[in-house]
């Protein structure tokens, strides 16, 4: 049997394989609620066979949310609908996984589809927060208010309520969304981070906002139950985020309770040139930071073919890997996966429905 195959177990949690579904935004909430959208979308991909499928960044608060149309989980009565996806998602043998996510400066931006740029308040957008009073730039010309240390209180009590949240909706997996420039990420990285207290400056200060997040969620998730984080490790250039650091920190998360780091990289600033597009990227990565800081890793990012997964997995780069754009146009990657590695388990993945017509 492949390694891609074996199941994985992560503190009392076995996924059926090491496929998982990305967080992928997918826009089309209305205040933060789930709907059928999202109950066919993530249903599919659990009924396709991936073994962890994770919930789109879930904003932990309405001022949170990249777009007014982001799932949120900021409030008690978005618990039930999460609830009849996680459900749906668990009878079809997938493991039920959520990101906890607040956009910071990066917020009150338009769909991808309607131009991804800043919603100005007149038009229905919202004021942003960040840890300094700095602009993403280009299509994200607002400027954010610096948060005061009560808004830092604030956001970190939001992430422990949406955390019981997501537990009473049914979620077994956890992920915190440090990377891709949100609010955590511009705590992290000095292109963004300029403050001059304790949240600011030194490694120390500028991982301050992370380490205390995670352990206030960490406090409210149950032992038992895995707690990731999705991390930026790198911004790519000059004076941002770097490698070496994330492995120090990585080390510092392992120590406080994480249990799967899933390596990511950059969009803390627009237009970067740097970026090292190409096929299975963030894997060499992944796994000098699984290796440095002992912890388990997952990644994604041009990972689109079987036998590249079965490498990436059975060589120890990964224990997981995370599809997102290749599970959009296939929802039924895993079963092609299984079939193409021409293992046997191909024959259990599609549900009976299906199984007794196609094999
Ligand atoms: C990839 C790159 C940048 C942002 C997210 C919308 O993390 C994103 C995103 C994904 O939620």
């Amino acid at each position: 049997m492949s390694k891609l195959f074996e199941p994985l177990t992560i503190k009392d949690v076995t996924m059926r394989n090491r496929i998982a579904v990305s967080p992928m935004c997918q826009y089309s909430s209305n205040d933060g609620m789930p709907n059928d959208w999202h109950f066919v979308h993530l249903g599919s991909r659990a009924v396709g066979g991936a073994g962890l499928v994770v919930v789109e960044a879930t904003a932990v608060s309405p001022d949170g949310r990249i777009s007014p149309a982001d799932s949120g989980i900021y409030t008690d009565d978005h618990v039930e609908p999460f609830a009849r996806i996680t459900g749906f998602m668990e009878q079809h043998g997938a493991v039920s996984g959520i990101q906890l996510a607040h956009a910071g400066r990066k917020a009150s931006v338009h769909k991808p589809w309607e131009g991804d740029d800043s919603i100005s308040e007149e038009q229905g957008g919202w004021e942003t927060i960040a840890p300094s009073a700095i602009a993403f730039g280009e299509n994200i010309p607002k400027v954010p208010r610096q948060m005061s240390i009560e808004d830092i209180k604030r956001v970190q009590s939001d992430f422990v309520a949406s955390t019981k949240r997501a537990l009473a909706a049914g979620f077994r997996f956890l992920e915190i969304h440090f990377a891709h420039g949100y609010l955590a990420h511009e705590f992290y990285s000095p292109l963004s981070n300029q403050r001059e207290d304790e949240y600011g400056g030194c490694f120390e200060n500028r991982i301050r906002f992370l380490m205390e997040t995670f352990a206030a969620v960490r406090n409210v998730w149950p032992e038992n139950l895995p707690l990731a984080a999705r991390l930026s490790v790198t911004d790519w250039i000059d004076g941002g985020v770097t490698v070496e650091e994330s492995i120090k920190l990585a080390r510092r998360l392992k120590d406080a309770g994480l249990d799967m780091l899933d390596v990511s990289h950059g969009f803390v600033t627009p237009g970067v040139d740097a970026v090292p597009w190409s096929p299975g990227m963030m894997l060499p990565h992944a796994e000098r930071i699984g290796r440095e800081a002992e912890i388990a890793t997952t990644t994604s990012w041009l990972i689109t073919e079987p036998q590249q997964a079965e490498e990436a997995v059975s060589s120890g780069q990964v224990d997981m890997v995370m599809l997102a754009r290749e599970l959009l146009s296939d929802p039924y990657w895993p079963y092609h996966a299984a079939k193409a590695l021409g293992d046997d388990v191909a024959k259990d993945i599609l549900p009976v429905q299906y199984a007794r017509a196609v094999q």
